[in-house]
């Protein structure tokens, strides 16, 4: 028989950077949403960032960083649980178990890692490596059912279902993990570098006028947007005019996702135009969506000891479920407890 568990989502963002557009339209917009439908847990991995050097006094900050932006977006503590992942233990004890459910041929099919790692994958950190094995343990530690993301984390959720089916086979506990479902479609679930349309919107781009941040002011923004790559055309009628054409179809798609209209009804209204016209009214779309996000969460960001009490009260609460979930574990695999 299926997992016959409760419906609850569980979504993380890593404390590397500051967060931005992607990251908001790709993962936090649908938090936002989620909360009203289902038990939500939204994490902050602080465990998958120092997969790759951080600053120690950085990574506070960045951690509060996150938490603040989740709550400047709208999510709402009270109703979801908010908190570091390195506060709950369970998520780390669990990835060990997984560890050994998880094959080596799996792990190394991972995009991400050979893209993380780049040319030079025998300085690694181990942890690169295994970081999808922890994802799969941050998710199913709560038996989430549900987890929102954009479309760069695909592959990792279809290896959480690997894992959580090979587990529920080798233990013969057949509805003990759910088989999560991904959920990435709808607008914004790719958003991409401003500078080189191929490459995707990321806090740790080297260039800051490739990413817009949700802490940038309206003038940035307006920066960035006039800055950002484009081609000499004017934009299409239809978006079959924008196949070859990546740094037009992303800007298209930015604006279509904030201003909730598919790429055909915003190429009605523009198509035609020059980026003259459509870059001025894309910039004013953003700034209004972003700018109540970024002077709350400067505000939130100003009052640090509130933004610790909130994740360690939602430590508390996710533990309640995740310790459960490794007891349960422990007894499967047979550990003594
Ligand atoms: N460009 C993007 N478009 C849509 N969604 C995105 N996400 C990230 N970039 C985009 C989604 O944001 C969530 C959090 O991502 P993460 O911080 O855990 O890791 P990441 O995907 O590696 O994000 P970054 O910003 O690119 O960070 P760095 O530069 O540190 O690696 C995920 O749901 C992700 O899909």
């Amino acid at each position: 028989m299926p997992y016959q568990g409760p419906q609850r989502v569980l979504s993380g963002i890593q404390p590397s950077g500051d967060m931005h557009l992607g990251n908001y339209l790709g993962a936090i917009r649908k938090f936002v949403d989620l909360q009203h439908q289902m038990d939500c847990h939204f994490c902050v991995v602080d465990l998958h960032a120092i997969t790759v050097w951080q600053d120690p006094k950085k990574l506070k900050e960045q951690t509060l960083h996150i938490a603040a932006s989740y709550i400047a977006a709208g999510v709402d503590p009270k109703k979801a649980a908010i908190f570091h992942q390195s506060g709950v233990p369970a998520h780390a004890e669990l990835a060990w178990i997984f560890n050994c459910v998880a094959r080596l041929g799996w792990l190394d099919r991972m995009t991400q890692f050979k893209d993380k790692a780049g040319k030079d994958k025998e300085r690694a950190s181990v942890g690169l490596y295994t970081y999808p094995v922890l994802q799969a343990a941050d998710i199913l530690v709560y038996k989430a059912t549900h987890v929102p993301v954009g479309e760069d984390q695909k592959q990792h959720l279809e290896l959480c279902r690997d894992i959580a089916a090979k587990f529920n086979h080798d233990f013969d506990t057949p509805d003990f993990f759910p088989l999560t479902e991904p959920l990435i479609k709808g607008p914004g679930a790719r958003i991409m570098s401003l500078r080189d349309g191929a490459a995707k919107m990321s806090k740790s781009d080297p260039s800051d006028q490739a990413t817009i941040y949700l802490k940038d002011s309206a003038d940035d923004i307006a920066k960035k947007i006039k800055r950002a790559k484009t081609d000499p055309e004017p934009l299409p009628s239809e978006t079959k005019g924008l196949e070859n054409r990546p740094e037009a179809a992303n800007l298209v798609g930015i604006y279509g996702a904030l201003a909730g209209m598919s790429d055909d009804e915003v190429l009605k209204e523009f198509g035609g135009k020059g980026f003259g016209v459509f870059k001025p009214a894309l910039a004013d779309l953003v700034a209004g969506k972003l700018g109540p996000i970024g002077a709350e969460l400067r505000r939130l960001e100003a009052d640090p000891g509130y933004l610790e009490k909130t994740l360690r009260e939602g430590a508390a609460r996710a533990a309640a479920v995740a310790d459960r979930t490794v007891a349960e574990v422990k007894e499967i695999v047979g550990f003594i407890r």
